[in-house]
């Protein structure tokens, strides 16, 4: 019997007692609420082929292509393999590979006119130890921040790129390294819950628009220095067979990059486009 419970003091829901493969609408409806609710859900126990988490995938919405052509699988452009072909031919391990996701908190798609809904993964290695996913509400960060910062940022939007770390941008091909910045307001009122969220991104973030330099690089600083809320965060320990989504509109993540780089840490990845926001469905 399917089953939901709470995992972190405020995000975070785990779904238990139930077979995706099997499901209809009724039965994916309180997986979605779940979803919505806590932002992050996991739904344990899965065993799928490529196949079974597509169909899976598009009960969320569209599937988006991912910009990193080169670890995207080769029968399935919709999915991106994360940490296989982690050493080069010299033995040595591939940063960019090793540390995907892990260089800070973040949004997925931020670098996009539209970014994406939604990002999911699905286990297939765990490694022994270490190798968790690290969740923070950007509600409950814009809930924190001082009416200074509010009323500064009020109507205020972002500029960003897909990311500005040099070793991040070697999983893009070459010629889609030049990255023309994208803006998105800081503040945005969550279009399924109606609640208002920070939206930022610290490693993609390029300026805010409209402010001085300095004014800019110090907003900036501030934001990053405020966007995790102790209370705001939830731990993911990745058991194989987890079915992992989060909410990019709402929530920040990175990888620990902390596990035996020789032990496999293998997972499936869809993007889920913003279609009711104007994405295109990604189709290249
Ligand atoms: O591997 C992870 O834990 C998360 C990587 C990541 O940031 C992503 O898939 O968007
Ligand atoms: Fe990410």
């Amino acid at each position: 019997m399917l089953q939901i419970r709470s995992m972190g003091p405020n995000i975070g829901g785990e779904v238990t007692g139930v077979d995706v493969k099997q499901l209809d609408d009724d039965g994916f409806a309180p997986i979605y609420a779940a979803w919505l609710k806590y932002g992050v859900t996991v739904v344990r126990d899965q065993q799928l082929e490529i196949d079974d988490f597509l169909r899976y995938s598009r009960r969320f919405g569209d599937i988006a292509l991912h910009p990193s052509k080169s670890t995207r699988h080769p029968d399935y452009p919709e999915i991106t393999v994360l940490g296989t072909d982690k050493f080069d031919s010299d033995g040595k391990l591939i940063e960019a590979v090793y540390r995907r996701g892990g260089f800070g908190f973040h949004t997925d798609g931020a670098y996009d006119e539209v970014p994406f809904k939604a990002t999911q993964l699905y286990a297939l290695a765990v490694p022994s130890h270490g190798g968790n996913t690290h969740f923070a509400s950007m509600y409950m960060a814009y809930d924190a921040l001082p009416d200074r910062l509010k009323s500064l940022l009020e109507g205020r939007k972002g500029a960003y790129i897909y990311s500005s770390s040099k070793v991040a941008q070697e999983l893009l091909n070459e010629e889609d390294r030049d990255w023309t910045p994208v803006l998105h307001p800081l503040f945005r009122t969550h279009r399924e819950t109606g609640r208002m969220s920070l939206y930022f991104d610290p490693g993609k973030i390029v300026y805010i628009d409209g402010f001085e330099k300095q004014q800019s690089a110090d907003v900036i600083a501030e934001l990053a220095e405020l966007m995790i809320q102790p209370d705001a965060e939830y731990s993911h320990e990745w058991r194989a067979g987890d079915i992992v989504i989060w909410d990019n509109r709402c929530l920040v993540h990175k990888a620990a990059g902390d596990y035996p780089p020789e032990e496999d840490r293998i997972h499936w990845r869809v993007s889920i486009a913003d279609l009711a926001a104007g994405s295109r469905a990604a189709a290249e």
